[in-house]
């Protein structure tokens, strides 16, 4: 199973021990082609791929994937870019949002309703719902 795990990158790092965890916990189902999104401490201004060889790169793992595990609660063009394309080529998409975060969930992210949308409020109930999804994937 390859799992495309998204997260926010230049939209913000402040969840990163987050993503770091789910993506720990991810990888007892499969392999995650995007590990570096969980990185500590990502220096934006120190990346040595050019934008077109990420996105290039990025979009090969997508089409390559699947499923996409994408936790929102950071809003992130990038995130919302990945998710609007893994729709596009019917990859099962699980929506992550940590609702003990200030800033409201994008309405083309919650009213649309092919997207299965979960929110959470401490780690263990992220996971859960993580487990639920793949029980689903997995049959
Ligand atoms: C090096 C280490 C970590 O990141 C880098 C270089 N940058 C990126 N590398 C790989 N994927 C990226 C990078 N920047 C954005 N992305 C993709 O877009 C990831 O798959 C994320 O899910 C998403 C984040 O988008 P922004 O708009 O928040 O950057």
């Amino acid at each position: 199973m390859k799992i495309y795990f998204a997260g926010s990158i230049r939209g913000g790092r402040e969840e990163e021990e987050t993503y770091l965890k789910l993506i720990e916990h991810l990888a007892t189902y499969g392999q995650v082609l995007t590990e570096h999104v969980g990185k500590k401490g990502i220096d934006i201004s120190e990346e040595k791929n050019s934008n077109e060889f990420i996105y290039e790169r990025d979009i090969d793992w997508l089409k390559s994937c699947d499923v996409m595990v994408a936790d929102v609660t950071v809003p992130s063009l990038g995130v919302g870019y990945e998710i609007a394309y893994a729709e596009s080529i019917n990859i099962p998409i699980l929506c992550l949002f940590n609702t003990t975060q200030k800033k409201p969930l994008s309405a083309m992210i919650l009213g649309n309703q092919k997207l299965e949308c979960f929110n959470y409020t401490n780690l263990n109930e992220a996971i859960s719902a993580i487990d639920q999804f793949f029980s689903k994937e997995s049959k």
